[in-house]
């Protein structure tokens, strides 16, 4: 598994004491449980100040701490060539030009160089783990150029990309200086995944205006200088059974926080990110209290917003953007013993986030643009006695399968205002059958179906190939590196070039 964020980083405090941090992302909660579940190697870029010394020599450690599922192999860069890689061509070239969410994105020669460069740290990283039947499972945007690379060391290994985040349509990627270069590193993948079936839609489309490819429709396959590649929607999920908090525990957390039991809470669970639709959120409940006096001290948002990426300006902006906000509501409509807006601008513990899913009446999730959304379906798996509102942008990818939500256009505070007081007010019948045909559509598609799908796609291609192409004799030491729970399809010469 190639995924840059690590899922475990060792943190020294100032008194010493050296601690395990989980990072708040959505792609370590989606991917992690198909490690645990299948062992391997997660290779990631190592971020914690004690990341070296709770390593071995080779940067590799087994985790969790506790259990000891996989390997995770962490790799370290020079400071300034990761930032231009992460924050630089990733963070502020890829993520803005594929979320359609109006910030200019920005692009630099010197970025570029530098993910050119990381991508083809993380390959051989990830080549020298390949098994001779290994399947390599590539983790978003930060490592288009891998597939290839891969490709071009270990032909045999057998390959998925996963896009976490939107596809612009052709038009919208065709103003990235490089495209042509990023999409034939895609294109060394047999199979890349995006969230929904309209982002396969635009990639196909974008490969068919920028390269000379052959694009099947029917299949949902490209081919390209001889090698062909599937392009498939696998929409991620959460757990199911899901660990939800109970609802007396959501009754602790609302008295520790002062709230009475018949306040409505709504709540919102977020990195700070501009695609998040965080300022936009504010507003519209800004709007709703403007517009009902009567639900100034019965309503209370509690917003987790988690910082991120703050060595980029625009993210700093943001932030500051949204603490004033929330100031700018509360000081208008707040009264001495109540605030409608409780900001809380830090990261959580899983456990945390589960009780603050189980105190509130409802969610809102309302994204300016979005892969997926894990939220939208961890609240959802969350109200485990069926009752609870979710309020969701039909720009999350999770829009198209929660169907029941009430679905709002961000952009619109009249309509996120209108849905927000919907949920306020919805009976609880209706608040129940709504939830109920959400929680159906999770309950059967969760995430060990998005592993099990990817996994089984990439089993036929190999299968496929071996078809073609039967097994050769391995020699020497890869004979010992062989994979018992996968069947053979690589050549150890190959691998080690
Ligand atoms: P993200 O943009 O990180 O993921 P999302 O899918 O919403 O977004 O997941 C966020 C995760 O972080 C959730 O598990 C949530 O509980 C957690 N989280 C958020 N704020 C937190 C906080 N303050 N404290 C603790 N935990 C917090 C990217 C794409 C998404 C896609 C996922 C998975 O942008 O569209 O759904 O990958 O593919």
């Amino acid at each position: 598994m190639v995924a840059n964020r690590e899922p475990y980083s060792h943190q020294r405090l100032e008194d010493g004491r050296i601690v395990v941090a989980r990072p708040p992302s959505g792609l370590v909660t989606g991917i992690e449980p198909l490690l645990r579940e299948c062992g391997g190697t997660w290779i990631a870029a190592a971020t914690g100040s004690a990341d070296r010394e709770c390593s071995d020599r080779d940067g590799r450690l087994r985790v969790p701490t506790e259990t000891r599922e996989y390997t995770l192999q962490r790799l370290w860069f020079d400071p300034e060539l990761y930032e231009r890689y992460y924050s630089g061509l990733s963070n502020e070239g890829l993520w803005p030009l594929c979320h359609t969410a109006h910030i200019r994105p920005s692009f630099r020669a010197a970025d570029w160089a530098a993910y050119q460069s990381i991508n083809d740290s993380f390959a051989r990283a990830a080549v020298r783990e390949t098994t001779r039947n290994g399947l390599v499972l590539v983790q978003d945007y930060h490592f288009a150029l891998v597939p290839r690379l891969i490709r071009h060391r270990a032909p045999h290994a057998v390959t998925n990309l996963f896009w976490h985040i939107p596809w612009p349509n052709a038009e919208v990627f065709g103003i990235f200086p490089w495209k042509n270069e990023l999409l034939e590193g895609m294109l060394g993948a047999d199979v890349v995944g995006f969230h929904t079936r309209q982002y396969c839609l635009n990639f196909l489309d974008s490969a068919q205006r920028y390269l000379e490819c052959r694009v099947d429709l029917e299949k949902m396959s490209i081919s390209f200088r001889g090698h062909q590649t599937l392009v498939r929607a696998y929409p991620i999920s959460v757990e199911w059974p899901y660990p939800s908090a109970s609802r007396a525990q959501g009754r602790e957390l609302r008295q520790s926080l002062g709230i009475p039991d018949d306040v409505h809470v709504s709540v919102g669970v977020d990195r700070a990110d501009y695609t998040k639709g965080l300022i936009e959120r504010v507003a519209a409940i800004e709007l709703m209290l403007e517009q009902n006096a009567a639900l100034r001290g019965r309503y209370v948002h509690v917003q987790l917003a988690s910082p991120t990426r703050m060595h980029i300006r625009k993210y700093q902006e943001l932030a500051s953007d949204l603490e004033e906000a929330v100031a700018r509501v509360n000081e208008r409509f707040g009264t001495a013993g109540w605030a409608p807006v409780l900001l809380h601008m830090r990261a959580f513990s899983p456990e945390e986030v589960r009780k603050h899913y189980a105190m509130a009446d409802s969610a809102l999730v309302t994204p300016l643009h979005d892969g997926m959304n894990l939220v939208a379906k961890e609240y959802v798996a969350s109200c485990s006695d069926g009752d609870g509102a979710l309020v969701l942008s039909t720009f999350a990818g999770a829009a198209k399968e929660l169907e029941s939500a009430l679905l709002v256009n961000p952009y619109d505070s009249q309509e996120t205002a209108a849905a927000i007081l919907r949920a306020i007010r919805m009976p609880r019948q209706e608040r129940c059958a709504r939830m109920q045909a959400m929680r159906d559509q999770v309950a059967t598609h969760s995430i060990h179906d998005w592993s099990a799908k990817i996994l089984h796609d990439l089993r036929a291609v190999r299968d496929q190939a071996r078809r073609v192409r039967p097994v050769q004799p391995l020699a020497g030491a890869a004979v010992s590196r062989f994979d018992t729970h996968e069947s053979a399809s690589f050549l150890a010469e190959e691998a080690a070039s």
